[in-house]
């Protein structure tokens, strides 16, 4: 079909449901909210707890907790902070408190019953109003909820049919499940083999905000280019932008249909007994080292081997077939609100971390100058906790990519990985405002 009739056709399609649509909107808002809000685990009476643990007894208390099963560990045990946020399951919370009280760490309810703010979190809109958007935009992506995958690959699609001379989409690999890993390029300056840059998001399943804000960042890249890439000083129309918003897509729809709080990815290579293995302890520099798991059964399982899932291996393949191009690599995460640099599986840090650190801090400047919040800056064991096996450590230490960054999103524990959806907006402008800082750093790259 022309692109004139197709934009003729998408209106009357639009029209059509206008008028159609105070009929079939009860109804099909019905289906489409059974659709998204009936995820099989439940979370109800489950509680998320920020505990005090000043002391390395009370710390080692909290760690063995987390490894009998008792709490899942959402903040980590960070270095230098006094609290960690552990989430309870309803049927645990009378005996975890108790325990809590034996070792005397003191402890604030910070949501109170987790599966009504799951309930919250995401605001969807009807199939009748979806069809009204597609009709209208010519696909179904907002940034006022958190869309399933076909929404979000049908966006990059769309970016690609209607800027074809700015941006391309490629599939990379599959999951474990067969989704496609979907890669959007942006290449301002038409030609390719120039430096490149890498951004990834949704390495962990639950992490919704991440895959929202590297969709709201690559969208005003692209339908505002323009502004972004044509200012007097930008250098950033010198790159070839390469985003990768879900990167563990079998885990995201999981998180949406079946567990909200799930992680890993959905590779089941213990047949029926703990399914996942988590792609951030997956990758092959310093592998299975400190902070990653043999245990299947554990959230920190680190795989059979360095790139036993196809999803790490496709980034990795693709990264490094770019070879040196590749100047920076941004990973988003979320939550706690830090910008970090390696080494994250020991406390130390690369030789050009001066660099490092303050590219790091000017991000932190970059975000607050958007109205940002405020991030924490530093490397990554040192500042959070020590974890090999993450995309971070291989893409310096493996790939040697310069900069070479995991942010972890808003927010900073009031509502941690079940950041309602207006948030998405805010923390989008963040990620887009970090990945211009570091653009800017990497085309002055030599
Ligand atoms: O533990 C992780 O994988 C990341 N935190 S999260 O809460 N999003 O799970 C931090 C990873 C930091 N990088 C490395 N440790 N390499
Ligand atoms: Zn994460």
């Amino acid at each position: 079909m022309e692109a004139g009739s197709r934009v003729l056709w998408r209106r009357y399609l639009a029209l059509l449901f206008l008028i159609l649509l105070p009929f079939c909107s009860a109804l099909s808002s019905r289906s489409a909210r059974d659709a998204e809000e009936a995820p099989t685990t439940s979370y109800a009476g489950a509680q998320l707890l920020r505990v005090n643990a000043s002391t390395p007894e009370q710390k080692d208390a909290i760690r063995r907790l987390e490894e009998s099963g008792d709490v899942d560990l959402w903040s980590g045990i960070v270095s230098h902070k006094k609290t960690v946020d552990v989430m309870v399951k309803s049927d645990k919370v009378q005996d975890v408190k108790q325990k809590l009280r034996k070792i005397r760490a003191e402890y604030a309810i910070v949501i109170n019953n987790l599966q009504d703010a799951i309930q919250k979190e995401n605001p969807v809109l009807s199939e009748a109003e979806m069809l009204l958007l597609e009709g209208r935009k010519g696909h179904r992506m907002t940034w006022h909820s958190y869309h399933r995958v076909s929404d979000m690959h049908g966006y990059m699609d769309f970016l690609a049919q209607t800027y074809p001379r700015l941006c391309s989409v490629m599939t990379i690999g599959s999951s474990v499940e067969g989704r496609p890993l979907k890669v959007l390029k942006i290449s301002p300056a038409g030609s390719t083999g120039k430096k490149a840059i890498w951004i990834d998001g949704g390495i962990h399943a639950r992490e919704w905000i991440s895959p929202a804000s590297v969709s709201f960042a690559l969208k005003e890249l692209v339908e505002n280019h323009d502004m972004h890439f044509n200012g007097k000083e930008s250098t950033l129309g010198s790159l070839d932008w390469y985003f990768l918003p879900i990167a563990n897509p079998d885990g995201y729809e999981h998180s949406h249909s079946q567990d909200r709080l799930w992680r890993k990815n959905r590779h089941d290579a213990h047949k029926g007994s703990c399914a996942g293995t988590d792609l951030n302890r997956n990758f092959g520099y310093r592998w299975g080292g400190a902070g990653s798991s043999r245990d299947p059964c554990r959230e920190i399982y680190a795989g059979r081997n360095a790139f036993s899932e196809p999803e790490t291996a496709a980034i990795s393949n693709f990264v490094k077939s770019k070879g040196q191009s590749v100047k920076a690599y941004i990973t988003f995460h979320s939550y706690g609100q830090y910008i970090l640099y390696p080494w994250g599986y020991d406390r130390k840090v690369p030789p050009d971390y001066r660099d490092l650190n303050s590219v790091g801090q000017k991000i932190a400047q970059a975000i607050r100058s958007v109205g940002g919040g405020s991030y924490t800056v530093g490397s990554s064991a040192a500042t959070l906790y020590p974890a090999s096996g993450g995309s971070d450590d291989w893409a310096k230490g493996s790939a040697r990519i310069k900069y070479t960054y995991t942010i972890e999103l808003r927010d900073t524990g009031r509502y941690g990985f079940i950041l309602p959806a207006e948030y998405i907006i805010p923390s989008g402008n963040e990620a887009l405002a970090a990945l211009k800082v570091v653009g800017e750093a990497a085309s002055q790259e030599p």
